[in-house]
């Protein structure tokens, strides 16, 4: 663009930039053709909607703004609806509203559709909230339900308009909560300990839990029996090679 127009920029800068200040205005404006002023649009530089100052009420982009392309509609910003962007779109409301001027906020996050800022300013309550006597929309604590909405192995996470589930310990055998002291019961291989749910040394116990001709080891939630076998070389390192595994009791 700046070749085929170099005639043009040459005039300016020998011949106009005295009258004609403004380079933008006079080249691209006014000769060649191309743009429009700040807050028009379309080739006869028609104004904004809202204004040049304002298009779309300062709340969205005015189609072709500022060339002579574009049909000046407004595609109006988060929060903001209708042709002059002074409506507020699901779940805003407008907080300050005249002819010219609107501020659409966020509904609160328990609303479809509110008036104000709040969960009192509901219309209506999203999906795991529920109105109470006042007209709020409080959470629904879906743990509390029955039936129960998890499973055996689970607990339950009440959450602002939600809940999860979430696995319990595997040291407990239903759990209210998170962790080895949470557990309703101990799972296989644990025991309760002053209220948590630790392992079983089944090595230390009585009767014992490996043959006389065996090692026990134990280990984390079990144990596991190994033959106890004569070393065979010189270094004696080679006992219990093969452990005979109990890891389901
Ligand atoms: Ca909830």
């Amino acid at each position: 663009m700046l070749e085929e127009n170099e005639e043009h920029l040459e005039a300016w800068w020998f011949k106009r930039k005295t009258k004609h200040p403004d380079l933008f205005k006079w080249f691209c404006i006014e000769t060649i053709k191309v743009c429009c002023p700040k807050g028009s649009f379309g080739p006869d530089c028609n104004t904004c909607i809202g204004g040049a100052d304002r298009p779309c009420h300062g709340n969205g982009k005015c189609d072709g703004d500022g060339t002579r392309a574009g049909n000046g509609k407004c595609s109006c910003d988060e929060g903001y609806d209708g042709e002059f962007c002074l409506d507020c779109s699901d779940g805003y409301f407008n907080s300050l509203r005249n002819d010219t001027f609107s501020l659409c906020k966020e509904c609160h996050e328990s609303c479809v559709g509110c008036s104000g800022g709040t969960n009192q300013h509901c219309k209506e309550c999203r999906n795991g909230w529920v109105k109470d006597q006042e007209g709020s929309c409080i959470d629904i604590n879906e743990c509390i339900k029955d039936p129960a909405p998890c499973s055996d192995d689970q607990y339950c996470l009440n959450t602002d308009g939600s809940f999860s589930c979430k696995a319990c310990d595997i040291r407990c055998t239903g759990c209210k909560g998170d962790g080895a002291s949470s557990c309703l019961n101990c799972a296989d291989g644990y025991k309760d300990e002053e209220g948590t749910c630790t392992d079983i040394d089944e090595c230390t116990e009585d009767p014992a839990s490996c043959s006389d001709n065996q090692h026990c080891l134990n280990t984390d939630g079990s144990f596991s029996c190994e033959e106890k076998v004569p070393a065979f070389n010189s270094e004696g390192a080679k006992t219990g090679d093969s452990p005979e595994k109990h890891e389901d009791l």
